[in-house]
């Protein structure tokens, strides 16, 4: 088969070796092969190999030269609250000085403001802002993005976020998988009456499901958020509904949902910065991703997620961006990897294993896409450097030279391509 691109000049190219969740031990094995080249025909990936490229190439192939700098697959990222309204930089000040993140929520701030802001957002506002945000994920190289809801907290608007994710989806190049997550805070109409809402919540699963709006269902299992309980009832419901079912737990205290998460077989358990070893055991008997996002202890000035300590047990780490308006606003997810690197302590090969191939299978597309296989889609990063470890050491700027999604070049020096 001959390709219709070569991709070559690559100083050295990066790539996950093992079949998903990568665990352990195991995240510290990646390939990398030097002066390398990447086929490509119709999007997908026919050839990855060092030095003679010529048994790929006939008259009508194309060119791409890497200049002498690193590849790796298209980055993943398998948390984030993408589509919402508003901003939260009147709380910043308070949280700076020491209210809790928790105690604004209490206050009916925090995701209730956020919620307020969503509810009032015309579908084509929220559609603009979130594009902007794809945009500016695609330029630090990610190219697959999870996108939950949880800021309409009522069917309306929750149905508005996942069209706006579903939209998104068809016009911007970065692939995006969908996520419903009414059970992210008890919305004040229900101040009095959670179970009620809960109720409504269970209702309205079915209406989801049925017109293919999200794959998954999440919740915020926290102190005075959801009880284990709660999440207990709404995941299995959700499962049973047909949704995979994932969790955000022990972010600020640990409360038991790790081991629902597992029980329930859920696809990733989040946050776990309050995780304990027996916990981390359970995880490491599964084959649930356990995604830390250190963006948002940076954020919040909280103890970073113990990675080190989960990996030694044989943990399969994910490492997500969680761009959110109030714990976690930013969406450069290259400044993630660095905090993973230079606060969890975790390994240049750790982070690209927990950064493409186990978010990718988190997302049910590891046969599609993290790392750079035979007959994956082409999504591929170049970055301007000699090596891996460079990207996580040159911190607070963005190293991406190109990106390409599905063969398509979609950056070049660090800008947006658009289509004509
Ligand atoms: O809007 O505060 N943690 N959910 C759970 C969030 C942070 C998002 C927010
Ligand atoms: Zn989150």
């Amino acid at each position: 088969m001959k390709a219709d691109l070569i991709v070559h000049q690559i100083k050295t190219l990066y790539t996950p070796n093992q079949v998903p969740p990568v665990k352990g031990k195991d995240l510290n094995n990646i390939t990398m092969i030097d002066d390398a080249f990447l086929a490509i025909k119709d999007g997908k990936i026919i050839g990855v190999g060092t030095g003679d490229y010529h048994k790929f190439i006939d008259e009508n192939t194309k060119y791409h030269d890497a200049e002498n700098n690193i590849v790796i697959p298209g980055l993943i990222d398998g948390h984030t609250h993408l589509v919402h309204g508003g901003s939260r930089e009147s709380e910043y000040v308070k949280l700076q000085m020491g209210t809790p993140y928790l105690d604004i929520l209490k206050q009916g701030g925090g995701i209730l403001g956020t919620v307020d802001k969503t509810r009032k957002a015309t579908l084509n506002e929220l559609y603009h802002k979130a594009y902007n945000s794809l945009d500016e994920m695609l330029l630090f190289g990610v190219t697959t993005v999870e996108a939950k809801s949880g800021y309409g907290l009522d069917l309306e608007t929750e149905e508005k976020q996942l069209l706006v994710t579903k939209r998104l989806n068809e016009d911007h190049p970065v692939r995006l998988i969908s996520t419903y997550m009414a059970a992210h805070a008890i919305p004040r109409e229900f101040k009095d009456n959670r179970r009620a809402y809960i109720e409504q919540m269970l209702n309205d699963l079915p209406v989801i499901y049925e017109k293919g709006l999200a794959e998954a269902v999440d919740i915020f299992c926290e102190t005075g958020v959801f009880s284990v309980e709660e999440a207990s009832h709404i995941l299995t419901k959700a499962k049973e509904t047909g949704f995979k079912v994932k969790m955000h737990a022990d972010e600020i205290d640990s409360l038991g949902g790790v081991g629902l998460a597992v029980e329930l077989g859920a696809v990733s358990v989040d946050h776990l910065m309050a995780i304990t070893d027996e916990d981390m055991e359970k995880l490491a008997n599964s084959n649930t991703i356990a995604n830390v996002l250190p963006g948002t202890s940076f954020y919040l000035k909280k103890d970073y997620a113990r990675a080190r300590a989960m990996i030694d047990k044989g943990v399969a780490l994910g490492i997500a961006g969680d761009y959110n308006p109030g714990s976690c606003p930013t969406e450069n997810f290259q400044l993630i990897m660095q905090l993973a690197s230079n606060q969890l302590k975790l390994l240049p090969a750790e982070i690209l294993n927990a950064t493409t191939i186990n978010p990718a299978y988190q997302l049910g597309l590891d046969q599609t896409t993290g790392s750079l296989d035979v007959g994956k889609d082409a999504d591929f990063v170049i970055f301007n450097a000699e090596n891996l470890t460079y990207v996580l050491y040159h911190y607070g700027v963005n190293h991406t030279k190109d990106v390409f999604i599905k063969g398509k070049q979609v950056v070049s020096n660090r800008q947006i391509v658009r289509e004509l």
